[in-house]
């Protein structure tokens, strides 16, 4: 039952989209929107952040009692602890997420070096060499698998205790890394930073909202510059670093004539492999003989994005497409690997002939088909997850497919290195541009969708209304396909960018909005920002840039921006985080740590008021550099 029945346009700016839900209401299909609307409203208490469940003396919940004063939890935990402490723990939970990601790729590059990944190698020896050189490794005149083996360890340290202060700590300006260490917020190992907050957030442990939420700055550091840092950098070295090229979004990426296996979640190990299996000849001959014309790979989400951004493989769709892409009836398998992978895709699988396939042992859904991926065996398991697909296609219903869309082309891959290609090696034209003012400021776009609002309808409108402004808008995860779906992604999107902007795009024969890969890759801006920064001889918070998120949902969204902020980069929400029940937190949120970083939050749900702030700030920031507003 729908309590306020929303029509499909409410629910999403894209005609593919609608129509997919308008066929999975006629199916009795229950989709995120349906769900959404049963759990509206949300409990309040939850909502402002005011409950507690740390201890078994609870669960606790606070109110104002008449005078205004503030109730404790039996432990005598006021509000503003409670709510700085569930927000540590939402931080730790997505730079959790982030670095175990990480960490993942290091067992890989291990294997390779160990010899028992025969399925894997090393792509890039040139980045091998350059990141460990960063790490302080030496490089000369030693085997291509000696280096990785330090790499290995050096990594793989970066995850424990033994250390004062992270590898990549070598990419901070030093007046950010000098401000992070007198402010004790200077990551030193990602899983520490984590179990820190674990232990502070603990009943009678840190009760001071303030020092509850500088650890969470920590902990976030420690996954954008440590465990995001590594899962990029290692994933370069292992599957090449992305370069520019064509693709394709929106779910006419699905082919009616082919076997379609779609990839969702966000681990490149393993969705680089099934688009190795599907490219075997054996496989597309075995694919053939059930009548299909061929093996069709397409992306959802993160993973998608890493296969979009160096392999140019589609996508399909992002975070509320996902129940949509199945909806077509056309998808045969749906192979996962971990996060962001909604419960309920088991349920739309099962009522078609789709199978759902789940790899990782530490995402395993209830109903699905596992088959324990493991970088010994990859390019088997590969094959056996495509054999399931085309044993499902002989069973797909053809008179259930409706392809609702003709796909749009994209542009996709952009990497600081192909940025830096691009530019001729150095950052100066760029910085030129920055500096005459044809690109005024630099935004990234991130993140994912929120059925709060418009599916969509605040990621594109704000990066419409940003390079409007003769702003660089930088997009990764969710936003992508969006940003493709809206003709942002290729040279000609810069008939709606400013004349400056369009300059630019015109010169470098690039889109008015740069694809920068998956959330993990914002690791990629952030380490942009610190090269700008050292190139003008200034502090990464004086640079005229901003993060957004504007349809954000997750933990990882969160992590991101308080790694962002304390970077020194503002970072625009379109919702507010379970916080403001502490008026306390809240107001660090968005106004004192702007004292102590030199950056906050800005939450605004309305992308246009957004852009406008975001610009105002943009020219302070220009005017303080001596630029032109
Ligand atoms: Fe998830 Fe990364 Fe958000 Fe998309 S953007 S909904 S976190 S898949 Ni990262
Ligand atoms: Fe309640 Fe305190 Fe226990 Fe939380 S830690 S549940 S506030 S008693």
């Amino acid at each position: 039952m729908t309590k306020n029945p929303k029509t499909p346009q409410e629910l999403s700016i894209w005609d593919d989209a609608q129509k997919m839900i308008v066929k999975a209401k006629k199916e009795g299909i229950e989709t995120v929107w349906d769900r959404f609307d049963q759990q509206t409203p949300g409990c309040k208490f939850c909502e402002l952040g005011l409950t507690c469940k740390n201890c078994n003396m609870g669960p606790c919940r606070i109110s104002f009692k008449e005078g205004g004063k503030m109730q404790r939890g039996v432990c005598g935990a006021d509000g503003d602890v409670i709510v700085a402490r569930n927000f540590g723990r939402f931080v730790a939970g997505g730079s959790a997420g982030h670095s175990d990601h990480g960490r993942d790729l290091i067992e890989v590059l291990e294997a390779i070096v160990e010899g028992r990944a025969p399925d894997y190698s090393i792509k890039d020896e040139e980045k091998l060499k350059r990141v460990s050189a960063e790490l302080g490794i030496e490089t000369e005149d030693r085997s291509t698998l000696d280096i990785a083996d330090d790499l290995v360890s050096a990594c793989f340290s970066d995850f424990g205790s033994r250390k004062k202060e992270l590898g990549f700590m070598s990419r901070v300006p030093e007046k950010r890394k000098e401000l992070w260490r007198n402010l004790k917020v200077i990551p030193r190992g990602i899983d520490r930073e984590i179990a820190e907050m674990m232990h502070r957030t603990h009943m009678g442990c840190d009760n001071d909202a303030v020092s509850t939420m500088l650890h969470a700055a920590r902990t976030a550091l420690s996954d954008g510059w440590g465990g995001s840092m590594i899962g990029t950098e290692l994933s370069d070295i292992i599957f090449g670093v992305p370069a520019p090229g064509k693709s394709q979004v929106n779910l006419g990426v699905i082919k009616k004539s082919e076997v379609n296996i779609l990839v969702h979640g966000h681990n490149p190990v393993v969705s680089e492999m099934v688009l190795a299996a599907a490219r075997d000849p054996e496989m597309i001959e075995k694919a053939k003989a059930v009548g299909a014309e061929g093996i069709n790979i397409g992306g959802l989400c993160c993973t998608g994005n890493e296969l979009l951004s160096r392999q140019g493989i589609p996508m399909a769709g992002n975070h509320l497409m996902t129940e949509l892409a199945i909806v077509t009836g056309a998808v045969e398998a749906i192979v996962a690997d971990y996060q962001c992978i909604m419960p309920s895709l088991v349920q739309v699988a099962a009522c078609y002939h789709t199978r759902f396939i789940t790899t990782a042992d530490k995402a395993q859904f209830t109903g699905a088909t596992h088959v324990s991926f493991n970088p010994e065996t990859a390019l088997d398991q590969a094959k056996e997850i495509i054999q399931m697909a085309i044993e499902a296609f002989e069973m797909r219903d053809n008179s259930r497919v409706e392809i609702p869309a003709e796909p749009v082309d994209i542009v996709s891959g952009f990497s600081n290195e192909a940025l830096l290609g691009a530019l001729g090696g150095t950052l100066e034209p760029f910085l030129d541009a920055v500096k005459e003012g044809s690109i005024r400021g630099v935004v990234a776009i991130v993140g994912c969708n929120n059925p709060k609002f418009q599916h969509d309808s605040q990621n594109v409108g704000l990066a419409k209304e940003l390079i409007k402004r003769d702003i660089l808008v930088l997009a990764t995860g969710c936003v992508t396909t969006a940003a493709g779906k809206a003709g942002l992604l290729v040279p000609e999107g810069a008939e709606m960018a400013g004349p400056g902007l369009q300059k630019v795009c015109a010169a470098l024969g690039i889109p008015p909005m740069l694809h920068f890969g998956s959330c993990v890759d914002n690791s990629r801006i952030i380490q942009l920002c610190g090269l700008i920064a050292n190139a003008l001889g200034v502090d990464i918070s004086d640079l005229p840039v901003w993060g957004a998120s504007p349809e954000w949902y997750s933990e990882k969204a969160v992590a991101i921006g308080v790694y962002c902020v304390a970077s020194g980069i503002p970072v625009q929400i379109g919702t507010p985080p379970h916080i403001t029940g502490s008026k306390l937190v809240t107001d660090l949120a968005l106004n004192g740590l702007e004292d102590v970083f030199g950056a906050s939050f800005l939450v605004e749900p309305d992308y246009k008021e957004a852009a406008a702030l975001m610009d105002e700030r943009i020219k302070q920031k220009r005017r303080a550099l001596g630029l032109p507003e």
